[in-house]
């Protein structure tokens, strides 16, 4: 690696940073059940715990976003969270509010034909951004499950409808430093038609919202072959790019680690936010976020994993030869195009990670580091005897 190139590469990295998800750190599962593992998260103070451990270690995960249900205490000051996020030398980011979970939402929640469920689904989402106010979060990020499961179960363009009125009417509400993310997904928990399927959806609705809403991209919510980057690239193109919630995909939204099926995708994705502040001289401004839940990798190994991974995807995307490109683009040069996407991608950056985490005093292998930490085994022996003495049991029949 030329010093040119690694210098680029550090830079890069320089202004990198990809938020961690609470919930990734508590138990998940699938529909079909659960695998417990003693580590995970039993409540807030581990979720922080296991977020400051991996930003400890990586030096890029500052903040943490937090699911309103899952993590804040019903009456209880939010600001007794931030301050156990400070205690673990983490801080808040997005806040997500839970509008699919309850009983109340099963015909939808903006999109329901009942205004009493769409008023109560609104007020909880204001209660999100008074819960952002508290603790001083930029980011409302909103996903719904809603949608229709058969032809005819519901008028479409009512319920476009109803979720352009309830979006409008949260933008209002919104101060000036904040901003909602609206994040898409092309089916589940709907099998038939989904408020908000795509990014055509999502970029309609905010723009009707006002300003301060953009478009969320969760890279497991296409369907396969969909051409991530170029949404990307259209998304930065009209200035409608909010953020990311990253993982990858081999079938529906699986919730893979990032890279682990398809590195050059997300290399592609990253490729286009470099042309794109190459070309404007300007770095847009992106929420990067990790949407991961992990019911066999150890949660905190792999999203140390998860974020390693990032970080190297977006240096050497950053290694693109953006005049070079142009050069092979003008003479529809299609073969040295490709190769210099190729160039940058297969090139290793190692080297510029190192220099990196020197230069921030962090370990040179962070997932090497987190094993010899001895953490997961302390957290799981102390989460063990929490449960125990909670009488919580989550184990089979040889438990
Ligand atoms: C839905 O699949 C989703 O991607 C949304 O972002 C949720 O907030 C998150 O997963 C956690 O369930
Ligand atoms: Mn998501």
């Amino acid at each position: 690696m030329s010093p040119k190139l690694l210098r680029r590469a550090v830079e890069a990295l320089d202004s990198f940073n990809v938020e961690t998800p609470s919930w990734g750190f508590a138990d998940t599962g699938t529909r079909f059940g659960k695998f417990f593992q003693d580590a995970a998260a039993i409540d807030m103070n581990d979720k922080l715990a296991d977020a400051g451990q991996v930003h400890a270690l990586t030096g890029c995960c500052p903040t943490v976003a937090t699911h309103v249900l899952w993590d804040f205490i019903p009456g209880e000051d939010p600001k007794k969270v931030v301050r156990l996020s400070r205690k673990h030398g983490v801080k808040l980011g997005a806040i997500n509010p839970n509008v699919f979970q309850d009983q109340c939402y099963k015909w939808g929640s903006f999109g329901n034909n009942d205004p009493k469920i769409r008023q109560h689904a609104l007020q909880h989402c204001l209660d999100s951004i008074a819960i952002m106010k508290a603790v001083g979060s930029e980011y409302l990020s909103l996903w719904f499950a809603d949608g229709t499961s058969y032809p005819g179960q519901g008028s479409i363009r009512e319920r476009k409808g109803y979720f352009e009125e309830c979006l409008k009417a949260l933008h209002k509400k919104l101060g000036p430093k904040q901003t909602m993310l609206v994040e898409y997904k092309p089916f589940e928990p709907a099998f038939y038609a989904t408020d908000i399927a795509d990014w055509g959806m999502a970029y309609v609705y905010s723009k009707k919202a006002g300003p301060k809403s953009k478009v969320l991209v969760d890279t497991g919510h296409h369907y396969s072959a969909t051409n991530i980057e170029q949404i990307v690239a259209w998304l930065l193109d009209e200035d409608m790019l909010g953020g990311f919630h990253f993982n990858d995909r081999r079938y529906a939204d699986d919730d893979l680690t990032l890279g682990s099926i398809d590195p050059y995708q997300i290399f592609r994705i990253f490729h286009e936010i470099h042309s794109f502040s190459a070309d404007r001289g300007r770095m847009p401004k992106i929420a990067y976020m990790i949407d991961q839940s992990h019911n066999e990798k150890p949660k905190v190994e792999a999203t140390i994993q998860t974020v390693v991974i990032a970080q190297e995807l977006y240096a050497k995307a950053a290694l693109v030869d953006h005049e070079a490109l142009r050069r092979a683009q003008a003479k529809n040069n299609v073969i040295d195009a490709e190769l210099i996407l190729k160039k940058a991608f297969f090139t290793d950056v190692t080297p510029a990670l190192g220099v990196w985490r020197k230069a921030n005093k962090l370990p040179s292998d962070p997932l090497a580091e987190h094993r010899r930490s001895g953490y997961e085994k302390k957290a799981a022996a102390d989460r063990r005897a929490r449960r125990k003495a909670m009488g919580i049991t989550r184990g089979g029949s040889f438990a």
